[in-house]
């Protein structure tokens, strides 16, 4: 747990050397997790209100939670406390993925959240997402990333995610493509993601994880925010993606309709 100083949290902002260290951290473990990072009467509230959505999801599709082994989230509504910067666009967090993943990072809405249930088993391993370039044997930098902010403490009891430090980098060549991540892992050695309310962990999508049984009765559920590092020209550059009437577009087969779809169609 990396620890900001009272004067960071005041500013919201962390300094040159905490950044680098964060930044070093998501780099080579593959993920680091701030100490008090969101004020802890906020994430009380955040709590209770996605303890009521989840349970109003439970109660529509009581199969959901049961087919998934007890992990099963929501996506919350774009609305007030679920929306709130500190969790939309936390400072702290920013700043890490930017120093990682550069200035013009973004992201989707609704977010998503991960949830152990109480009973719920062991969540199969796995990774949210693969290489960039799976042929390459060497891994490239971080594009993808997550930002979980625990609702409460996560503890060994109710089911801190469990996660294999540096596996982000692990490329996979084509004969272990017959071997499960659980055989894979035999051998390596895990961490248990334990977290204090008021923490948030910036992990990279590719780190190999999973959510284990919550033994308590009480709901353990994280925010799921994946922010995305801007590749090439992206389609919010309204100069390469310049709007092209509709009249135009409609002359296009659908193939090419999809190949241009990033571009803004004009009313003609
Ligand atoms: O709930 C957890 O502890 C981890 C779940 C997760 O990250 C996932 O399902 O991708």
């Amino acid at each position: 747990m990396l620890e900001l100083s009272d004067a960071e949290i005041a500013c919201g902002s962390m300094t040159d050397a905490t950044l680098a260290e964060a930044a070093r951290r998501v780099r080579e473990a593959g993920y680091v997790a701030l100490d008090r990072a969101v004020p802890t009467e906020f994430v009380a509230e955040l709590r209770t209100a996605f303890d009521r959505e989840l349970t109003k999801a439970r109660d529509a599709d009581p199969a959901a939670l049961e087919n998934s082994k007890g992990h099963y989230g929501v996506s919350p509504l774009l609305d007030a406390p679920f929306l709130n910067p500190l969790v939309i666009e936390n400072p702290f967090a920013m700043q890490v993925m930017r120093a990682t993943m550069g200035e013009r990072i973004f992201s989707y809405l609704p977010y998503g959240c991960n949830t152990s249930w109480p009973g719920s088993g062991v969540q199969g391993l796995h990774r949210d997402t693969g290489h960039l370039f799976p042929e390459l044997t060497t891994p490239l930098p971080m594009s993808l990333a997550v930002v979980n902010i625990p609702l409460v403490d996560f503890t060994e009891e109710n089911g801190a995610t469990e996660a294999w430090p540096g596996s982000h980098l692990i490329v996979d060549p084509p004969d272990v493509a017959s071997i499960s991540l659980e055989e894979r892992v035999a051998h390596m050695p895990s961490v248990r993601l334990t977290a204090p309310v008021g923490s948030l962990i910036v992990r990279d999508l590719r780190c190999w994880h999973r959510g284990m049984p919550n033994r308590t009765q009480t709901i353990r559920t994280m925010t799921a925010l994946v922010y995305f590092r801007a590749l090439h020209h992206l389609p919010d550059d309204a100069n390469v993606f310049r709007s092209i009437p509709a009249a135009v577009t409609a002359k296009l087969s659908e193939e090419a309709q999809a190949m241009y779809r990033h571009h803004r169609i004009e009313a003609s």
